[in-house]
């Protein structure tokens, strides 16, 4: 066996097949042991997993087998977030059913993923598009609707006229949609809404007691939700022929600077740009022209900014005779504030954009520390940091927190046609999640429309509403609509005729609880409150930082919904967060501008230069940069592939060694064939170590190998190394710094290979069989197979993936060596290096051999010896 090598692709199927057998990672809700839950999001079933997968599901699979030989009840599921437009389309190219395309996918992914040798319990799975999880997402559904955190209601959406179907805000490019190319139109539908906004404070708040993550996704999350501060102010509108209104109320931030107003903006939906448009076709052609640019912020921030001189005037609230013009302008949102601003050129880009455009104004009223108020000017770059206010009258001289009060002071004093001034007002930028989808795939909405009797949920007893498999999907839009009778249906309370809601869930609702239901995945209640309870939050959650606004921020108000409705008693889903980096590898391109897939060319490296050709036909191959993989790049490389060369654990060693977790790692054939040795020495090591662990291993227990260890220092070393690699890896894996874990693993097995040779003595052998015991276990949640193959031919009982975590020996851990001088009647004469607290007899051996010592002491026997522990040794001769 010894001289063979290790060969993963004979091991890892076997190990699989065993620990499948032996149940090894199924979790039961009951066992009494502390509970552990560690999830990494879980995958779209695209057809095959990519690197990116490996590395998230191999850092999860390393906390999860940490914390079960730690002793924890560890729950590690996964799951298919099944629902979504790919399966639709994909049924449309190939016209089979989406389903039948997804689950297809789901036992090819998972195949994959059981190759890996992840400690997933499997009985635990299920896909979000099988009609036994989404009938609980209904059964949810209605739960919220009937506490109120549901609503209906009217809402501009892009609707692509060819395609007939709603675009997300990403699904709109330069005003047209994403696959129709048809220019995107603006319609008021009616839909659902989650009532998010309402607990935009709770969510903020709560974000402060979520330590366990990144502080970026926190800002990140803070930022969406956008809390801001502000004013409600009246403007009086000069007398106009042109409207009844009397004056327009605007939201601000910014009171402060009022003095440097120069215009006012109203949306373009604003109800009085709507009633001016009426008479002025000018105006309604531009309202329409904003209309199909689309509403998302980020096109509204990219977009020139335009604007259009409706005519009408404001009185200046602070500056007596002077009035302002009012613009309807492209980039005010309806849905935030007052739909109306007052603009302030001089600090704000937007205003200032407009302004330069339009020839508007442009004060400047807050003066950098330092700048010369006289010549202070503002050029096309607005000024928006601190200062003090300048050019402001009564505001002079104030910072701006300072103006702000007194500014909303005078407000607050005066009416304007009747109505108080200066309203102090909240603002959220978070606006309520809107969930319905005119899509087939996806969790149908259980409501029924009854034209006596309104919107009805239908009964849970009749959960779930199906899908039905009949559809078709040569017309464009929804195939639920078009089916032909699907959704006609009796009304639930009073019977007659009446319409099913043939509008579907947004995808992300599936993915906002599908970790509670992990926990009791086949209860016929959405969840079992008493288990989710014992479980959640999950301890451990990973997963990509694309994720760090919506989905984090949709679970985290799905659980509060869910707290709402008696479904679970927590508020936070996640209480540890970590966002790993990308998988990258380097690009080639060919002599014609194509790009080649790494598989497709050689590399030969001469000195520092790399040169790349063509594997066929030697061309020329040009390197480029390092790119997060993708398939338009053509950078990818196939973790089948990997497997099926190198093995699981090398691919997970890898992923798991190159860089700190948080950071991109960059795929290199170099890199996976060191990890590749690495595994072949781990294996020789164990092999040349059998027979002294079977001789000594079941033995030694810590307290008598420390004994008989007691007189050998290079045992007493070694064990040092073994025992400050279990508690360091053991720290390095709960801090999630697994390339660290990795390091320290290296060191321990260089250690081990060196201490190996001939003569060893009895207590060299000991520490040798402990420490390669140890470093099988320590081995295990990143190399598994690796790990139980070793742990086999050491002759140890039962599977590594039960072993417990190794207990370290505290009085190890104190690493520092001491210098001590030696004394020779009083003189110094030399020093020696020992182990802090080693015990004086051995002190004084090793320094009654040292040369200096011998060559004085001429043969004679010393008369005394002292030593005083850790400080000093005399020698009285
Ligand atoms: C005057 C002003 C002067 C403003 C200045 C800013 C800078 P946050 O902080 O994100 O809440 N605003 C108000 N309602 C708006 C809407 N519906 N669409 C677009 N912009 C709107 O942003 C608040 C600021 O954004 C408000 O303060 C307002 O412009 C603008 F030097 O008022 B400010
Ligand atoms: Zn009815």
């Amino acid at each position: 066996m010894s001289g063979e090598r290790y060969n993963p692709r004979e091991s890892e199927p076997k190990w699989q097949k065993i620990w499948d057998d032996a149940k090894s990672f199924v979790t039961a809700n009951d066992d009494p042991r502390e509970p552990y839950y560690v999830l990494e999001m879980f995958p779209y079933p695209s057809g095959r997993i990519h690197m990116g997968h490996v590395r998230n599901y191999s850092m999860g699979d390393v906390v999860a087998r940490y914390y079960r030989a730690r002793g924890r009840n560890v729950l590690h599921p996964m799951g298919w977030d099944a629902f979504g437009l790919p399966a639709e389309n994909a049924a449309i190219e190939r016209k089979t059913h989406p389903g039948t395309w997804t689950y297809q996918n789901i036992e090819a992914m998972k195949a994959q993923l059981k190759s890996m040798g992840l400690s997933i319990d499997w009985t635990r799975e299920f896909a979000t598009c099988s009609p036994e999880y989404y009938k609980h997402q209904q059964a949810l559904f209605i739960d919220m609707l009937e506490a109120g955190l549901i609503t209906r209601k009217n809402s501009k959406v892009n609707w692509d006229p060819v395609d007939m179907t709603v675009l997300a805000n990403e699904q709109v490019i330069d005003g047209k949609g994403w696959r129709s190319g048809a220019v995107v139109e603006q319609r008021e539908l009616t839909q659902w809404f989650f009532k998010i906004s309402d607990f935009a404070e709770d969510l903020l708040e709560a974000l402060d007691t979520l330590t366990e993550w990144p502080e970026k996704v926190r800002t990140m999350q803070r930022n969406w939700i956008g809390k801001s501060e502000g004013l409600r102010l009246l403007f009086e509108l000069a007398p106009s022929d042109k409207t009844d209104a009397t004056s327009i109320e605007v939201f601000t931030t910014r009171p402060d600077t009022i003095f440097g107003a120069s215009f006012i903006g109203l949306s373009p939906d604003h109800p009085l740009t709507t009633a001016l448009a009426a008479n002025n076709p000018a105006l309604a052609e531009f309202v329409a022209e904003c209309h199909r640019h689309g509403t998302a912020t980020e096109t509204l921030e990219k977009a020139e900014k335009q604007g259009f001189d409706t005519g009408l005037r404001v009185k200046h609230p602070v500056i007596e005779g002077e009035t302002l013009p009012v613009y309807v302008a492209n980039f005010i949102l309806m849905d935030y504030g007052t739909g109306a601003i007052f603009g302030c050129p001089a600090h704000d880009q937007r205003d200032l954009d407009l302004a330069r455009k339009y020839g508007l104004s442009v004060i400047p009223v807050v003066l950098p520390q330092g700048a010369d108020p006289k010549t202070f000017e503002v050029g096309n770059e607005a000024y928006v940091d601190a200062g003090n206010i300048f050019n402001s009258g009564f505001l002079d001289g104030l910072s701006i927190d300072d103006a702000k009060k007194k500014i909303a002071e005078h407000f607050g004093a005066q009416t304007v046609g009747g109505k108080v001034q200066g309203k102090v007002e909240v603002n959220y930028r978070l606006r309520d999640w809107g969930i319905s989808r005119q899509r087939y795939w996806g969790c149908p909405i259980p409501v029924v429309h009854c034209e006596v009797c309104g919107t009805i949920p239908v009964p849970k007893k009749d959960l779930p509403v199906r899908l039905p498999d009949d559809v078709t999907f040569d017309k464009p839009g929804n195939a639920l609509d078009h089916h032909p009778t699907w959704k006609h249906v009796h009304c639930p309370q009073c019977g007659a005729s009446a319409r099913r809601e043939t509008d579907t869930m947004d995808t992300f609702v599936d993915s906002s609880w599908y970790f509670a239901r992990f926990t009791a995945p086949q209860a016929d209640t959405p969840t079992v409150p008493a288990v989710a309870n014992r479980w959640l939050p999950v301890d451990q959650y990973i997963g990509g930082v694309e994720h760090a606004i919506l989905h984090l921020l949709y679970s985290r108000f799905f659980t509060r919904a869910m707290k709402a409705t008696g479904h679970v008693d927590i508020s936070e889903p996640f209480k540890g967060l970590f966002t790993q980096g990308m998988v990258t590898h380097e690009t080639y391109k060919s002599q014609s501008g194509e790009w080649v897939n790494p598989t497709e060319i050689v590399i030969e490296a001469n000195g520092d230069t790399r040169t790349a050709r063509d594997l066929k036909t030697g061309a020329p191959i040009s390197i480029g940069s390092v790119e997060k993989m993708s398939k338009s790049k053509k950078n990818v490389v196939d973790p089948d592939e990997i497997v099926a060369t190198y093995g699981a654990d090398t691919a997970r060693w890898f992923m798991l060694s190159d860089s700190p977790p948080e950071r991109d790692v960059q795929w290199t054939e170099a890199g996976v064939e060191g990890a590749s040795r690495f595994q072949q020495r781990v294996w020789r090591l164990v092999n040349e170590s059998i027979e002294i662990a079977k001789q000594s291993s079941e033995t030694v227990s810590d307290d008598d190998v420390n004994e008989k260890l007691a007189l050998r220092s290079d045992a007493l070393a070694l064990r040092r190394i073994i025992h400050r690699s279990v508690h360091g890896i053991a720290h390095d894996i709960e801090g999630l710094r697994f390339n660290r874990a990795v390091a320290q693993i290296y060191e321990l097995t260089n250690a081990l290979t060196k201490a190996l040779g001939s003569n060893l003595g009895s207590a060299q052998r000991a520490a040798i069989a402990e420490g390669v015991e140890k470093l099988t276990i320590l081995l295990s949640p990143m190399m598994p197979h690796l790990a139980e193959t070793c742990w086999e031919v050491l002759g140890k009982t039962g599977l590594v993936a039960d072993a417990r975590w190794p207990d370290v020996d505290p009085a190890l851990l104190v690493d520092d060596e001491v210098t001590l001088p030696i004394q020779i009647n009083g003189k110094r004469r030399a020093e020696i290096s020992v182990a802090k607290g080693l015990a004086a007899a051995e002190v004084e051996q090793r320094v009654l051999s040292l040369d200096e010592v011998v060559r004085i002491l001429e043969g004679k026997a010393p008369k005394k010896i002292v030593v005083v522990q850790d400080r000093i040794v005399n020698v009285v001769v």
